[in-house]
């Protein structure tokens, strides 16, 4: 298994980019790129990343890159795959770095029938959980009450009125060879998931919990902080889907409380008791739906 101990010293993802201090996607990037190596071609759609680290002539990948569309992330990077395919450069890895927007609002589409044409290409869901890059808009991935400049505070709504859309779910329905989720404060669970998602074949997705201390309010040095209380306290859970199998791959063991994870937030700010109970309600429905399909699997496979 590889360890973060073991990634090369080579930045494929450079220094010098504007991304925002703590920015979790600059962080999860970096070590995707390291996992991925030299052989990779990266799609990018508009996002933070793009424009923190994409914008000709000035850029941080050491890999080829090409921008097209919001929309197009999986089918995009689906015809990259079969270009190179022709070339005869079947060995490259393509990966699609598209944002929680990109992926669970207008790209879902073209993800959705890229998935179901099983393409030969990694498509990470980068999720900070809103449109951040063009002023903090709701996303469907934004959470339950969270403050966003399309969701503000005030007398008629109270932040985001629903809760935070499955993509995970989504693609488990698409029966892809591989789906998962991952948080940078799993450092091992993530690199695993990396390299998993980079040497099978096939559609590969990959939802990363990724910090945004701008548009959450929170402060920069808490990226990995939240990162590690949103999977303890069950709001993201870790997960593998794989030859048609869901795996937890870690169980929340309660070292922080929901009300620590949303108070250093300041989207979160103005939570009433109501609300707080309402995301807990949330998380165990959610929980209760991985142990059922856990239940049935054992059954499946002859109750062991
Ligand atoms: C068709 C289309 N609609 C809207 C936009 C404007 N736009 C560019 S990036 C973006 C937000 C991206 O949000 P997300 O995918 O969540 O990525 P993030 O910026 O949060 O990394 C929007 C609305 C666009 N470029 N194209
Ligand atoms: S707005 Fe958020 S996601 Fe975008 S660069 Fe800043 S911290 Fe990163």
């Amino acid at each position: 298994m590889i360890n973060i101990k073991d990634l090369p010293d080579e930045e494929l993802f450079t220094a010098g980019h504007t991304a925002c201090p703590g920015c979790g996607v600059a962080l999860v990037v970096r070590n995707l790129m390291k996992v991925l190596g030299k052989d990779t071609v990266v799609y990018l759609p508009a996002n933070c990343l793009l424009v923190f680290s994409a914008t000709y002539p000035l850029d941080a990948f050491k890999v080829p890159y090409l921008h097209l569309l919001f929309e197009n992330s999986a089918v995009a990077a689906g015809a990259i795959r079969r270009a190179l395919k022709r070339l005869g450069k079947e060995h490259v890895n393509v990966v699609a770095l598209a944002g929680d927007g990109g992926t669970a609002d207008i790209g879902m589409q073209a993800l959705s029938g890229a998935a179901e044409r099983n393409e030969d290409i990694i498509y990470v869901m980068v999720d900070n959980e809103a449109y951040m890059n063009t002023g903090i808009q709701r996303s469907g991935s934004t959470p339950f009450g969270a403050w966003t400049t399309t969701t503000p505070v005030g007398k008629k709504i109270m932040g985001k009125t629903e809760h935070k859309k499955d993509v995970m779910k989504i693609m488990m329905a698409h029966d892809v060879p591989y789906a998962a989720t991952a948080s940078p404060a799993f450092p091992a669970d993530m690199l695993k998931k990396f390299e998993k998602a980079k040497n099978k074949e096939g559609f590969r997705f990959l939802q990363i919990y990724t910090t945004c201390p701008t548009g959450w309010r929170a402060p920069s040095e808490k990226t990995i902080t939240l990162a590690k209380m949103a999977v303890e306290t069950g709001i993201f859970p870790l997960l593998e889907y794989e030859n048609g199998l869901l795996t937890v791959n870690y169980r929340p063991k309660g070292k922080y409380t929901l009300e620590e994870y949303l108070k250093i937030q300041g989207r979160f700010r103005h939570f009433t008791p109501e609300m707080v109970e309402e995301v807990k309600r949330w998380i165990d429905m959610r929980w209760k739906w991985i142990r059922t399909i856990e239940e049935g699997q054992k059954v499946v496979s002859g109750g062991e």
